[in-house]
């Protein structure tokens, strides 16, 4: 008896995939009839039947035809399921294939499988020849894509039908949906790689790798969801022109697109068709079937954009989990025209007609779909079609530009600051601190708890004060203004001046916190999409240049909430000073002080019955001991607020209730018992005080309105 013969590992490998890969298209078929797979629903899609065909021929056409002396299968098929290849001869048009009724569904079938045992025969003499070897890869990518197709044409042709049917019972798809994660990821950019390189598959146009500039940018965590979708169809999305380009507002009125495709309102409803029948839209799930036209406008409303392939693929490649469906849901549209990387070469022969001649007039798409077959897609992946097609799993995430500032926590350098900063505050005698140092994300998160305070009337009476005297201040900006808020914080009254004055170019918010400034930044560029959001980190006390781009009217200086009382006089005075040289003659600023007034109610103010000031005042010590290491037992310290008559202001002090060292980097730091440090002052002004500080800076006041107790006032000064 002889030894069974081994199938060498490769070749066993080659087989096992190949097996794999071509069983999954029979599959898709199998609970379909001749009479599905034959109808073509419209000229883009494909009848199952010639899909079913067309992947068999690819390995005849590219590796079997190639061995001398090839007997084809079916010469006639050579023409009937050639899909694009000039080289390759005559063929059926695309529009026409729907008209194939002969050969029948079981011949191609039959076709099918005579193909499968060649290319298992050829598969056993272990070919080497690398273009023979790629091309085999070729051809099992190849199958995949159009498995994928078979599905999106498979549902087109449901959706045509008055029935609806289900094509199958279950959504076949190849992994399960990830949950959202929320926020952005930010990515500094500069110089990155992206493209294929290496030895493993690839398309061709996934190559070469190439170097590529990016500015800072950020990217959704999640793709935009049906429940978004349904806000951005609400507000009239579809028939405001503004948000279309204008290829995407033609084809809009052409087709009179009102919402994806398969799409329809049921009732107060909407439903789409799917491959499992009519569904009910689910909000929380990604929007899927809307053209780079309506992705695109939908960015534009949301006041974002889509991302660059290059954006998508570094965002991707350097942070995977940052995202959730990133592959497996919906591809994801981007704002990158299809078009071949520096260096490009189609792969050489036949093949050469695969991608790189449909690099014209069309857009990536990155990721993959639910009906990608897993192990296809690639970070590298280059899905494209033209800008009006919604039948494939096409759906969107966001990005947006980031200026430097948003994408970093602090300004480089802050904890050095804030040691060497705090040491030498604590080393004199009385121990002070700057209250700059309270907004790390607690404090700021803290001082919006103290706005919400019943004592706390400052931020109340100034907001409502600044609701009288907006619209007529805002008379006064001109065309394309912008607005340069110092100590932002969560830029809740800045949304008075934005409404009163909606033409403004632009807002840049500078804050000191990076974090309320970040989200502050992110809330209103959400909220007012036509505005240009430029925010700035870092301390207004040391003003650089403003941001390019943010219009070429005037620019007004915003400073409410009596934040200028916390800055010593002649502190204050340099900053309107230096606010003055930044913004430019032409400026205007709005400046809004606390007013003197009883000490029974700025006591209460500062020193609240909730304890949220003293939690406050105590966090800068939390904060200490979190970031440089100091171990000040916080709760030996005691929050004090004291009313200082000569000096017209409030200040807050925290005390030492025993004795005690505090270790601080190598420094120690000693208290003995009722020993303050004085952390904040708090100044506040008559009308003749601000009148006085704004002309030693050089401003002039134009405006001053008061407004009732407990009162507060507002200036609108001008350069
Ligand atoms: N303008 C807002 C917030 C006031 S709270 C309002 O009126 O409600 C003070 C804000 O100024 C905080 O957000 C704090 O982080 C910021 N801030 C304090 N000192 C700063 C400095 N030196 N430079 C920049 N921002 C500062
Ligand atoms: C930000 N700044 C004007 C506040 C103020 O009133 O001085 C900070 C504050 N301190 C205690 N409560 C609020």
């Amino acid at each position: 008896m002889n030894a069974p013969s081994r199938i060498p590992d490769g070749i066993a490998a080659d087989l096992t995939r190949y097996r794999e890969v071509r069983a999954a298209m029979p599959a898709l078929a199998a609970g379909l009839s001749a009479e599905d797979l034959s109808a073509q629903s419209m000229p883009d899609c494909s009848p199952g039947k010639w899909h079913l065909a067309h992947t068999s021929w690819f390995f005849e056409a590219m590796i079997l035809g190639d061995e001398p002396g090839y007997q084809p299968v079916d010469p006639r098929f050579q023409t009937l399921f050639n899909s694009y290849y000039e080289a390759l001869g005559q063929r059926v048009e695309r529009c026409d294939r729907g008209l194939i009724t002969r050969p029948s569904l079981e011949d191609v079938l039959a076709y099918r499988r005579e193909i499968d045992r060649r290319m298992t025969a050829w598969l056993g003499q272990g070919d080497t020849d690398p273009r023979r070897r790629y091309l085999f890869t070729l051809g099992l990518h190849h199958d995949q894509q159009h498995q994928e197709l078979f599905l999106m044409d498979m549902l087109n042709l449901m959706s045509r039908s008055p029935l609806e049917p289900a094509a199958y019972g279950q959504t076949p798809r190849a992994g399960e949906i990830e949950p959202p994660r929320g926020g952005w990821s930010g990515f500094d950019g500069g110089l990155v790689e992206v493209g294929h390189g290496g030895a493993s598959f690839a398309f061709d146009n996934e190559g070469p790798a190439h170097r590529v500039w990016l500015e800072p940018y950020a990217l959704a965590n999640d793709l935009v969801t049906n429940g978004d979708w349904i806000a951005f169809i609400e507000d009239g999305g579809y028939a405001r022109p503004e948000l279309w380009l204008s290829d995407g507002w033609a084809v809009v009125k052409a087709e009179h697109w009102t919402a994806p495709l398969y799409w329809r309102a049921d009732g107060p409803r909407w439903t789409r068709m799917s491959l499992t029948g009519r569904v009910e839209v689910d909000p929380a799930e990604p929007v899927i079937h809307v053209s780079f036209y309506e992705a695109d406008a939908y960015a534009r409303w949301a006041g974002k954009r889509l991302p660059t392939e290059v954006e998508w693929e570094h965002g991707v490649r350097c942070r995977p989990d940052a995202f959730s469906n990133s592959f497996g849901e919906v591809w994801q549209w981007t704002a990158s025209a299809y078009a071949p990387y520096a260096g490009f070469k189609p792969t050489e022969g036949t093949a050469s007609e695969y991608n790189g001649k449909f690099m014209a007039n069309q857009m990536v798409l990155r990721g993959s779909s639910f009906a990608t077959a897993s192990g296809h897609a690639r970070t590298t992946y280059r899905n494209f079609f033209y800008p009006h097609q919604r039948w494939a799993f096409m759906g969107l995430r966001l990005a947006e530009d980031a200026s430097a500032p948003l994408t970093r926590d602090a300004e480089p350098g802050e904890t050095a600051r804030f040691r060497r900063d705090l040491i030498a505050g604590l080393s004199r005698s009385p121990k002070v601190a700057s209250p700059k140092w309270f907004y790390d994300a607690e404090g700021s998160r803290l001082f919006e708890e103290i706005t919400r305070l019943g004592e706390y009337y400052p931020t109340r009476q100034e907001a409502a004060l600044l609701r009288r005297v907006a619209p007529e201040w805002a008379g006064r900006f001109g065309p394309d203004a912008a607005l340069i808020e110092f100590g932002s914080g969560a830029s809740e009254k800045t949304r008075i001046v934005l409404d009163a004055a909606p033409d403004l170019a632009a807002y840049v918010p500078i804050d000191i916190s990076a974090d309320a400034l970040d989200a502050a930044a992110h809330r209103i560029a959400d909220a007012y999409p036509a505005l240009k959001v430029a925010p700035l980190v870092g301390d207004f006390l040391h003003l650089g240049a403003l941001p390019a781009g943010i219009g070429h009217g005037r620019r007004v200086g915003f400073f409410p909430g009596s934040t200028i009382g916390n800055l010593e006089p002649d502190e204050a005075v340099a900053f309107l000073k230096a606010a003055r040289s930044l913004l430019g003659d032409d400026a205007l600023f709005i400046l809004g002080v606390d007013l003197v007034k009883e000490p029974e109610v700025l006591i209460a103010a500062y020193d609240d019955a909730a304890g949220v000031t003293a939690a406050f005042n105590r966090n800068l010590l939390v904060r200490a001991n979190r970031e440089l290491g100091a171990d000040f037992d916080v709760d030996a310290f005691a929050h004090r607020a004291v009313w200082n008559p000569e000096e017209a202001r409030m200040e807050m002090h925290l005390e030492a209730t025993r004795d005690m060292a505090v270790r601080l980097g190598d420094a120690t730091i000693s208290f003995a018992r009722g020993e303050t440090i004085h952390t904040e002052n708090s100044r506040k002004f008559t009308e003749e005080a601000v009148r006085k500080l704004a002309q030693a800076a050089g401003w002039s006041v134009s405006a001053f309105e008061t407004g009732p107790a407990p009162a507060v006032a507002l200036a609108l000064l001008e350069a």
